[in-house]
């Protein structure tokens, strides 16, 4: 079996699922890592002569090229229906009428192992994948059928989900980092302050705190009080609104070290970020797998390297400032962003450096191998008016010769560079069709 993964934290966590229970099934088989099905791509599978194909986390939209060599789709992205896609084993939410964003391209390579044997350590990867898709982002908790994969695994004693602030980093980032660089929701006077973070705490007899230790170190009589003032903090801004959203149900990998990134699923899943869309999906692989050796080591070093990378990212995105055409709003990162990461920025540009939500974002760079790539993000109010990005992406980048594809609220596509103009202004008009709002002026907008 060849299986064929995706380079996100989804991808690389079903790849996992997968190659352990082929493992335990005593099946031979082989990986390997894309970072699309585009043309490329899809000849670059062909020309490997598989037996048998699993895909996991992609596949729904080009699972017609491989035919007749016996296929297994994994995956939750948009599909394309030709009349056949249920004429061979595919496990996609969309097939069953459920949404897109209540099981993972983990989530669906998890079903096929439970069917498999007895793979039920395998759950937590199963949800890493869900929550490195933001599967968990929209309501602060996992939804639909990832719920129940979470109930499951909590019953096995592999997982524990308590409502706990919302931030990222429980586990690895010092507390006072873990207040300052919290940007959903924005908390005046901490976000981006750490002099505030220390003068809030003393203020609120918190000084006490050792703001070096993370969050999840501290004692649960500290926590509550921090909680509390946290809130009361919002209140008294006028900002009660924001409340709800200083909190979610954090889920603990109880198995795992305290401290580590591998014990809380966020911070997991951005761990296995770290190696993937690097070109090092091997190291992200023996991590999921259960490597806590060398592999981790070298994943704990790439991780490293992501944050500066992305740091860096969102200084070349302010640097370089937004621009407005229509119905979005788009900055081209040239060289200066990995076009692995883009869409990653683009979402964290998104809160960082405040964008209008009522604009599509769309972030371009250029791929090593002379193409583009674009990468768009809608909020769920835009994709409540009828947005749906996997089709507009799909449709604009066909259009210049290019392909795409992805969800209603995230999606991405590679295009020829010299057809960046017009594909903005052919996904432009798309997105207006689509009722997306128009923004008030073509401005560049400086930050
Ligand atoms: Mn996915």
């Amino acid at each position: 079996v060849t299986v064929v993964h995706h380079v996100d934290a989804d991808g690389v966590s079903a790849a996992a699922v997968a190659a352990t229970c082929l493992t335990r099934a005593g099946i031979a088989h082989r990986l390997m890592a894309v970072k699309s099905l585009d043309d490329h791509h899809i000849r670059m599978v062909q020309a490997a002569s598989p037996h048998a194909l699993w895909f996991c986390d992609l596949g729904s939209a080009a699972y017609a090229r491989f035919a007749p060599t016996p296929r297994l789709v994994c995956d939750h992205h948009e599909l394309v229906r030709d009349g056949t896609e249920e004429s061979f084993p595919h496990v996609n939410p969309l097939l069953d009428g459920l949404r897109g964003d209540e099981l993972s391209g983990a989530g669906c390579a998890y079903l096929v192992a439970a069917a498999l044997g007895d793979n039920e350590d395998l759950l937590p990867l199963a949800l890493v994948g869900a929550t490195g898709d933001l599967q968990d982002r929209r309501t602060g908790r996992f939804e639909g059928t990832n719920r129940v994969l979470l109930r499951q695994a909590q019953e096995r004693g592999l997982l524990a989900a308590a409502p706990d602030l919302a931030f990222f980093g429980p586990q690895t980032r010092p507390l006072s980092k873990f207040l300052h660089l919290a940007a959903d929701p924005e908390i005046p006077g901490l976000t981006r302050n750490a002099r505030g973070v220390q003068d809030w705490l003393a203020s609120n007899g918190l000084g006490d705190l050792d703001a070096t230790k993370p969050w999840a170190m501290q004692s649960e009589g500290d926590r509550a009080r921090l909680r509390s003032a946290l809130a009361q903090h919002l209140v008294a801004l006028g900002l009660a609104d924001r409340v709800p959203r200083l909190f979610r149900d954090v889920v603990t990998l109880v198995l795992e070290r305290p401290g580590q990134p591998t014990r809380e699923l966020q911070e997991f899943a951005t761990l296995l970020n770290s190696t993937a869309r690097y070109g090092r999906e091997e190291v992200g692989l023996a991590v999921a797998q259960g490597d806590r050796g060398d592999a981790y080591g070298q994943a704990l070093d790439l991780l490293q390297d992501h944050r500066r990378h992305l740091a860096g990212s969102l200084e070349a995105l302010k640097a370089t400032g937004m621009q407005r055409l229509g119905h979005l709003q788009w900055v081209h990162a040239e060289d200066r962003v990995r076009d692995t990461v883009i869409g990653i920025v683009c979402g964290m540009a998104q809160e960082a450096l405040s964008l209008p939500r009522d604009l599509v974002v769309v972030g371009l760079a250029w791929t090593p191998d002379g193409r583009t790539k674009a990468s768009a993000r809608a909020t769920a109010e835009l994709q409540g008016r009828g947005v749906d990005l996997a089709l507009a992406m799909r449709t604009a980048s066909e259009g210049v010769g290019g392909n795409g594809g992805g969800h209603k609220g995230a999606a991405g596509a590679t295009i020829p560079r010299d057809a960046e103009a017009e594909f903005l202004r052919r996904l432009d008009a798309i997105l207006g069709s689509q009722g997306a709002p128009r923004s008030e002026a073509n401005t560049n907008i400086a930050y």
